[in-house]
C-alpha cells in the first residue's frame, strides 16, 4: 500500500503523486461518498489517498480517500443538485479577477467569497492585467481594493506579461497548496508558466469577439512549484452555485453584513424588507457598500428560484 496525493482527475483516471516526485495514473475501486453530499466526483485534486500497484506497477487503484480537511465545491449546474469537488485540502484560495479583458463581474467575486467563506478557507484577490489598464481601470481597481481591505481581504495588483507583483504573491505562496480561481481568461495558467516555465501549460488569448476566455483549462490541476508548495490551477469557472448554504444563512458569510446584522430588530432578519433592519439602514449610511449589498439580494433570490 502506498500513499499519494491527487494531482490531476479527468472522469474515471487519477493521477497521483508519491514519494515526493514519483507520479502514476490510478482508477478507484468501489464507491467512495461523502456522507450528505452528492457529489459528481468521488475524489478530488489535492486527496491524500491510499492505493495499491498493479502487477505491472504502470498503474494503480486507489483504496482509500484519507480524512479531508477541507473542500471546495461548485454545483455541477445550475437546476443540478449535485455538486462538484473541484479540490480539497487547500489552505488558502486565491481569486484572479481583471478589470477588463475580461471584466470580471462583482458578483462572481462575491460568489466566490462566500464559498471561501463557508468553507473557512482564507481568501485572497489578485488583480491581474494592470498593464493594460488606463485612468478608468485604475479608478475602478482602486475602489475594489478599499472595498474588499476594509472587509479583511488582501488585495494585490499584478500583471503577469509585465512581470509586476510577482515576487509578493510567490512569498504568499510558498510551502503552501493553493487554490487558483476566477474566471476565463483572467490569466491564471500564465501566472503558473511564470512561476515555472518548464510547465509550459496552455494559455489563449481571449477571443475579440466575446472579449472573453475561451476556458482553455478544463480540469483542476495541481503543479508543484520551484519554491516550495503546491498550486492548483482550475478551469475558469462561469460562476460558483451556492453550495451547501441554506437560504437563511447566506449573509453569515458577507463578514461586514453578518457583523452589523447583530442590530436588527429581528433575529431572523433577512435584511429585505423587514423592519427597524440594521443592515439597510448601514448600506444607505454608506457603512454596506451598495454593490456587495446587491450581490447579497441577488444571490438570496438566486436560492429562493431554486425552491419554486
Ligand atoms: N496584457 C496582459 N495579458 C495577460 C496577462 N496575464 C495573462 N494575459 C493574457 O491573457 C490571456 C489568457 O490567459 P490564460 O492564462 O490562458 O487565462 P486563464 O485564466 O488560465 O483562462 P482559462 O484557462 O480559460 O480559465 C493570454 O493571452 C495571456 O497572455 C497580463 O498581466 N497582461
Ligand atoms: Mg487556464
Ligand atoms: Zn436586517
Amino acid at each position: 500500500m502506498e500513499q499519494g496525493i491527487v494531482i490531476k482527475s479527468t472522469g474515471s483516471r487519477y493521477r497521483v503523486l508519491y514519494s515526493e516526485r514519483e507520479i502514476t495514473e490510478c482508477t478507484i475501486k468501489g464507491k467512495f461518498r461523502v456522507k450528505g453530499l452528492r457529489t459528481t466526483n468521488p475524489v478530488a485534486v489535492g486527496d491524500n489517498v491510499l492505493f495499491e500497484f498493479d502487477k505491472s506497477k504502470e498503474s494503480g487503484v486507489i483504496t482509500e480517500i484519507l480524512d479531508r480537511k477541507n473542500y471546495i465545491l461548485r454545483r455541477s449546474s445550475n437546476l443540478s443538485k449535485e455538486s462538484q469537488i473541484i479540490a480539497a485540502n487547500i489552505d488558502q484560495v486565491f481569486l484572479m479577477i481583471t478589470i477588463i479583458l475580461p471584466s470580471t463581474p462583482i458578483e462572481f467575486i462575491d460568489r466566490f467569497l462566500i464559498t471561501a467563506e463557508a468553507y473557512r478557507i482564507p481568501a485572497i484577490i489578485i488583480i491581474n492585467k494592470t498593464d493594460l489598464y488606463g485612468h478608468e481601470e485604475n479608478m475602478k481597481m482602486e475602489y475594489l481594493i478599499s472595498l474588499y481591505e476594509k472587509i479583511g481581504y488582501e488585495c494585490f495588483r499584478l500583471s503577469v506579461t509585465g512581470n509586476t507583483g510577482i515576487d509578493i504573491i510567490k512569498t504568499i505562496m510558498k510551502d503552501k497548496i493553493s487554490l487558483l480561481a476566477g474566471n476565463s481568461g483572467v490569466g491564471k495558467t500564465s501566472l503558473l508558466n511564470n512561476f515555472n516555465p518548464s510547465l509550459n501549460l496552455k494559455t489563449e488569448k481571449i477571443s475579440d469577439y466575446h472579449r472573453q476566455g475561451k476556458h482553455v483549462t478544463t480540469f483542476p490541476e495541481m503543479h508543484r512549484m520551484p519554491f516550495g508548495g503546491f498550486i492548483i490551477d482550475t478551469p475558469g469557472i462561469r460562476g460558483f452555485g451556492v453550495v451547501d448554504m441554506e437560504r437563511s444563512e447566506i449573509y453569515h458569510f458577507f463578514p461586514e453584513i453578518f457583523k452589523i446584522s447583530k442590530n436588527c430588530r429581528y433575529y431572523n432578519c433577512l435584511h429585505l424588507d423587514e423592519p427597524e433592519c440594521a443592515v439597510r439602514e448601514a448600506v444607505e449610511k454608506g457603512i454596506i457598500d451598495p454593490l456587495r449589498y446587491r450581490s447579497y439580494v441577488n444571490i438570496l433570490e438566486d436560492e429562493n428560484r431554486k425552491y419554486r
